[in-house]
C-alpha cells in the first residue's frame, strides 16, 4: 500500500538522491513531506507528486509518516531518532554514523542481511564505503569464506555532502583559469591532490572513516572478530568511491566462480575484460545503482587462497541513498 513518506534534511546531497530514487524506483507514495532547519523552511522543492514546500522539522510532524528518512548529521539523529521511532511512529532509516555501531540497531545493506531488520524501527544505513565494499565481499565470502580484507580507497568529493562537492567544482574551475583556489571542507585542497585523510583521526593511528570500514563490515557479515584493514584516501572525482580490495580465503579461490557468483549477485555489475580496457571506474559507476567490480585476479601474497579486485559505486546511490530506499522497500512494502 501506498505510504506516507518523509525526509529530513531535503536539499543536501543525500536527501535530494532519496527524493530521485524514490521516484525513479516508483516507491508506492500516498504524500512525501520534506523537513528542515528553519532557515529552509518554504522552499519548494519538486518531487513526483508535485511540487512540495519544506516544513520546519518537529518531532511530531514526522511522526505523522510511515517512512521517515534522515538524511542529516549524526547529533541530530542521536537527539532524535528513537523518539522518532518510538512505537506509533515510522520506520527510520537513519544515514548518519549514530546508531551503526549500537547492537540494538540493525545496520543493513538489503541485498546482504534485510532479515536482521525485520522487527526493528529504526535501521542504520552503513557508510557509503562500507556498502559499496560489501556488495561485492559478501557474496565471494559466502562462497570462499574470509579470513583477512585489506581495502585501499579512492573517495570523491560527494562524500563531503554538496559543499564538498562545490569546493572540489569551484576548485578545479579556479585552477583551470590559473587562479589560486583554497579549502574548507577538506583538509588540504583536493583539485590536483590526493588526501591520506578522511574524518578525524584515531588513537591506533587509522581514521575513523578507516575504522568504520573495519566496524561496519564486522557487523554486516556477523562476523566480529574479522581483521580488516583501510586506508581511506580522498581523491578529486565528484560522486563515486572507488577500493582497491584483498583478501584471504578460507578455500581456494577459483576465479571462474568468482565471475560467476558476482555475475548474479543482485546490485553487481561485472566489468572485468582487461584487454578491452573494460574495468571499474568512477566516470561509469556514477549514476549507476550497481556496484561494479573487476580487476578481478589471483592475489600473489595470499596464492590460493587469496584474490584481489577493484570496486567502484556511486556514494550517493549505493553509498546512502539507493541502500535506504532499498531499506524501505524491503521492511515496509
Ligand atoms: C566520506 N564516507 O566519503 C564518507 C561519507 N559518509 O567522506
Amino acid at each position: 500500500t501506498a505510504q506516507k513518506v518523509g525526509i529530513v534534511g531535503a536539499t543536501g546531497a543525500v536527501g535530494k538522491e532519496v527524493i530521485g530514487v524514490l521516484e525513479k524506483r516508483g516507491y508506492p507514495m500516498s504524500s512525501v513531506r520534506l523537513f528542515g532547519s528553519e532557515r529552509s523552511a518554504g522552499t519548494v522543492v519538486s518531487t513526483s507528486l508535485g511540487d512540495v514546500s519544506i516544513e520546519a522539522f518537529s518531532v511530531d510532524a514526522a511522526r505523522q509518516t510511515d517512512v521517515l528518512f534522515l538524511c542529516v548529521d549524526g547529533s541530530f539523529a542521536l537527539e532524535h531518532g528513537e523518539k522518532l521511532a518510538a512505537p506509533g511512529g515510522p520506520l527510520v532509516i537513519d544515514n548518519s554514523s549514530a546508531f551503526r555501531r549500537d547492537p540494538k540497531v540493525p545496520l543493513l545493506v538489503p541485498e546482504i542481511n534485510a532479515a536482521s531488520g525485520k522487527g526493528h524501527r529504526l535501521i542504520a544505513n552503513p557508510n557509503c564505503t562500507t556498502a559499496i565494499l560489501l556488495m561485492a565481499l559478501a557474496p565471494l565470502v559466502a562462497l570462499f569464506g574470509v579470513k583477512r580484507v585489506i581495502v585501499s580507497t579512492y573517495q570523491a568529493a560527494s562524500g563531503a555532502g554538496a559543499e564538498g562537492m562545490a569546493e572540489l567544482q569551484e576548485g578545479l574551475a579556479a585552477g583551470v583559469a590559473g587562479k589560486p583556489f583554497t579549502n574548507k571542507v577538506f583538509a588540504h585542497p583536493l583539485p590536483y591532490n590526493v588526501i591520506p585523510h578522511i574524518d578525524v583521526f584515531q588513537p591506533n593511528g587509522y581514521t575513523k572513516e578507516e575504522m568504520k570500514v573495519a566496524w561496519e563490515t564486522r557487523k554486516i557479515l556477523d562476523m566480529p572478530d574479522l581483521p580488516v584493514s583501510c586506508t581511506a584516501v580522498r581523491i578529486p572525482t565528484l560522486r563515486a568511491h572507488s577500493e582497491s580490495v584483498t583478501i584471504e580465503t578460507v578455500r581456494p579461490v577459483d576465479l571462474a566462480m568468482v565471475r560467476e557468483i558476482l555475475s548474479a549477485a543482485p546490485g553487481v555489475r561485472l566489468v572485468d575484460d582487461p584487454a578491452a580496457k573494460k574495468y571499474p571506474m568512477p566516470i561509469t559507476a556514477t549514476g549507476s545503482y550497481d556496484v561494479e567490480v573487476g580487476r578481478l585476479r589471483k592475489n600473489e601474497v595470499f596464492g590460493e587462497c587469496g584474490l584481489d579486485m577493484f570496486v567502484c559505486g556511486d556514494q550517493l546511490l549505493r553509498g546512502a541513498a539507493l541502500n535506504a530506499v532499498l531499506i524501505a522497500e524491503a521492511l515496509v512494502i
